[in-house]
């Protein structure tokens, strides 16, 4: 396959709402572009970018996937998104590797939750948004009367640069077509069924009118924002179409221009126009302005990360401490703030060959055929096949072999990548998502994007001895295929625990588990990770004394504990002034406190949002040690917390319900018998979205509920908001079942 300049690569991310068509588009784009013989289909698993087993079994997209069309001397990469509300902040990852996105809006259904979702990153990202109504074979409407309503909602939301660049040809047959405002050319499909390529023909009579006058308002709003087109447009009546095409290209690129278009993909009408329009009119990856990343100096490895790697072959006798090596060393992997490299500045990188080479790894894949396959964006120079590259983010070397273009799962060997292009590698040893890679001597790392916090933890228990064998290698790999979700085991518990975005997600890792993996688990009833705290200030001594014959041990602190805000987390400071301590035993009071704070005091769960300061004390010249106090520090503690009125704590979420509006009574209603609090409710195009604050604890099976109250059309999303307290009556209930550490423990 030859090998193309950035000025010759469109990178676009394709995004929308779940169930809009994004995958079914790309599949009819290809086929158009003859990339595929047939056009795939989502169900069956034949569409390029649905290969993975769980997406086809439940027929929906729930990682990236990458393909590319081959167009008239442009390589435009499709970057193919999840809709669904859970899955979507794979969209922003998508985001940050394009330089263009198509939002799809179901001509049926117009904005919806995520499609404003999408919006508002791509905002966020400065990124030109092209927005295509698609499935427009399904909207039973004749003439235009219908598609300006649609129209209307897009300008209402997204403001009058939202403007169309076709009309659609729609008959009492259906869609047929588009025409092009710009060339005045209409596109016909309805002879050449389900092949994505059209005919060129005349704008059709009863559409001519619709058209002048679209194509005027266009003309006039590219004209807006450049003085010379407006002059030549004032002067001349019109713009030249050259001219026109230039101008349009800028404003889409520099956000002033948001083009609509029209298509359906599974009627593959307007599939061959849309790679028209994104050759022409969609800034190429050369056309981005330089990318941002941080240079670094100093200790690269972290030592999380190397020992995620490290700690993890498949063949280690014992699988409980595999599992628990994966679990501890895994437990900060996709914290992107756990870096402790140092910063030492911005680096911008124009994307130009002549660059230094640079390489980000945005997606990795296990391939049960392929191994390892990392994918990455040539932020800048070029990649040449069999070179070795430094991994900036965590040291070490990697050969890049075998680099391909990914056709969806399928790998199409490349000699060289350009500057902007999309590629991947198989076998990488150390890389993982998220890693930036490049030449010697010319350090940058590009920061990746953060996922939200997980919303739903589960406990998780393998079924068998072999299932426990597997479950290591397999999560392993998962993890390093999945951003949302984390492994980590319960100090307390010692549980192993999975986190995720929700139950689909942790139920499709489960099924994952055991198709890919053939490692059987059960789930538990998700745990609520509470917290403790104090109320009131209180004092105590604690004097750990052991001086009965050979070397003794003697350590005497007195201990005031206050409660801070919530949020605040833990605080310590010394008020020891002329030696009643030695100053090299401080740390240790400190240590003592924050150990015993951990395993929590009336429940078991960690005491937060307090301060503890040391105020007295005494020591013995010989007998003194750390170990001494930090164990008269835990004495000192739990008799301190005896008297701090302390209490239970649990996480609340913040919460957005999305569902038409006739559901809205049952669902605010169902919400306050979750102890919610309802803040608000907002109209959001036909739709309506409730905003509540609701204990994590009342929202653990929500989604459930949430299918069966609105017959599975609300969707909801949340985040972890704070901790507060729990209401007596609550607490009484958990506190029966807690486990409370031993009040004095061994002294
Ligand atoms: N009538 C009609 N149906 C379509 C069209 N495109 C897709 N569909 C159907 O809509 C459903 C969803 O299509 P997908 O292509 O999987 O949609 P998606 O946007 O990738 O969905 P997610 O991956 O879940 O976000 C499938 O049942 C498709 O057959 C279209 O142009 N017209
Ligand atoms: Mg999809």
């Amino acid at each position: 396959m030859q090998s193309y300049p950035g000025s010759e690569i469109r990178n676009v991310a394709v995004v929308g709402h779940a169930h809009c068509g994004k995958t079914t588009l790309i599949a009819s784009l290809l086929q158009a572009a003859g990339m595929t013989t047939t056009q795939g289909r989502v169900q069956d698993g034949s569409a390029v970018t649905a290969y993975d087993e769980e997406e086809v079994a439940r027929a929906t997209t729930m990682q990236n996937a990458v393909a590319f069309a081959e167009w008239q001397g442009v390589k435009v990469n499709l970057i193919d998104t999840p809709g669904f509300h859970m899955f979507s902040s794979e969209a922003k990852s998508a985001m940050q590797m394009a330089e263009a996105v198509l939002i799809l809006v179901r001509a049926q259904s117009g904005i919806e939750a995520v499609t404003e979702r999408v919006w508002r990153w791509a905002e966020e990202f400065n990124l030109p948004r092209i927005v295509v109504l698609n499935q427009m074979d399904a909207l039973r409407t004749q003439g235009l009367d219908g598609v300006e309503e649609l129209l209307g909602e897009l300008r209402e939301r997204w403001g009058r640069s939202c403007i169309p660049v076709q009309l659609p040809v729609l008959d009492q047959n259906g869609f047929h077509g588009v025409v092009d405002l710009v060339t005045m050319q209409a596109f016909l499909y309805s002879q050449t069924a389900g092949t994505g390529r059209g005919q060129i023909a005349e704008i059709p009579h009863e559409l001519k009118e619709a058209a002048r006058v679209a194509h005027e308002a266009l003309v006039e709003l590219v004209a807006e924002g450049k003085d010379e087109l407006l002059d030549e447009f004032f002067e001349v009546g019109t713009i030249p179409e050259q001219h026109l095409i230039t101008a349009l290209h800028e404003a889409i690129r520099e956000d002033r221009i948001f083009p609509v278009l029209f298509a359906s993909g599974i009627a593959a009408v307007g599939s061959d126009h849309l790679l028209d329009f994104l050759k022409v009119y969609a800034p190429t990856a050369a056309e981005r302005t330089a990318c941002a990343g941080s240079s670094i100096q100093g200790q690269l490895q972290d030592a999380v990360q190397a020992a995620s790697l490290a700690g993890i072959d498949s063949d280690r006798e014992a699988s409980r401490d595999s599992l628990t090596a994966v679990a501890d060393s895994l437990a900060g992997n996709h914290d992107s703030g756990s870096h402790p490299a140092v910063r030492a500045g911005v680096v911008m990188r124009a994307v130009r060959d002549e660059e230094p080479l640079a390489v980000f790894v945005f997606k990795t894949l296990h391939d049960p055929f392929a191994g390892k396959i990392s994918f990455f964006k040539v932020i800048s120079g070029v990649l040449r096949n069999d070179q070795t590259v430094e991994n900036y983010s965590r040291g070490g070397q990697e050969r890049l072999s075998h680099l391909s273009a990914m056709q969806g799962r399928r790998a199409i060997e490349v000699s060289e990548l350009h500057a902007g292009d999309l590629g991947a590698v198989a076998r990488l040893r150390e890389t993982l998502t998220g890693d930036t890679l490049g030449q010697r001597g010319a350090e940058m790392r590009v920061e990746p994007v953060n996922f939200p916090e997980p919303s739903m933890t589960y406990a998780i228990e393998p079924r068998t001895r072999a299932d426990e064998d597997k479950l290591a290698p397999a999560l392993h790999k998962l993890l390093e295929e999945d951003r949302m979700l984390r492994f980590f085991r319960d100090a307390q518990t010692q549980e192993f625990l999975v986190a995720g975005a929700g139950q689909q997600h942790i139920e499709t890792v489960v099924a994952r588990l055991k198709r890919r993996f053939h490692a059987e688990v059960t789930l538990k009833a998700p745990k609520v990770p509470y917290r403790e705290t104090i109320r009131a200030r209180a004092e105590a001594q604690g004097r750990h004394k052991k001086q009965s014959g050979g070397h003794g041990q003697f350590g005497d602190c007195r201990i005031r504990l206050e409660p801070l805000p919530r949020g605040a987390g833990f605080q310590f400071a010394s008020e020891i002034f002329g030696g009643a301590i030695p100053r090299q035993f401080v740390p240790a009071v400190e240590k003592g406190i924050v150990e015993t704070a951990l395993s929590g005091h009336i429940a078991g769960y960690p005491v937060v949002d307090f301060r503890a300061t040391v105020f007295d004390g005494s020591y013995h010249e010989v007998d003194s040690n750390e170990l001494s106090f930090k164990i008269a520090a835990r004495m000192a503690f739990r008799q301190a917390m005896e008297q701090a009125r302390p209490c239970l704590l649990e996480p609340v979420m913040q919460v957005e319900v999305e569902a038409p509006e006739e559901y809205a009574g049952a669902l605010m209603g169902d919400l306050n018998t979750r102890r919610g609090h309802v803040l608000g409710m907002m109209p959001r195009g036909r739709t309506v979205v409730i905003e509540a604050e609701v204990p994590m604890a009342e929202m653990l099976q929500y989604g459930a509920t949430l299918t069966s109250l609105t017959q599975g059309r609300g969707s909801f999303h949340m985040e972890a908001k704070g901790y507060e307290m729990v209401p007596t009556a609550v607490a009484e209930r958990i506190l029966a079942t807690a486990r409370r550490p031993v009040a004095a423990e061994a002294e």
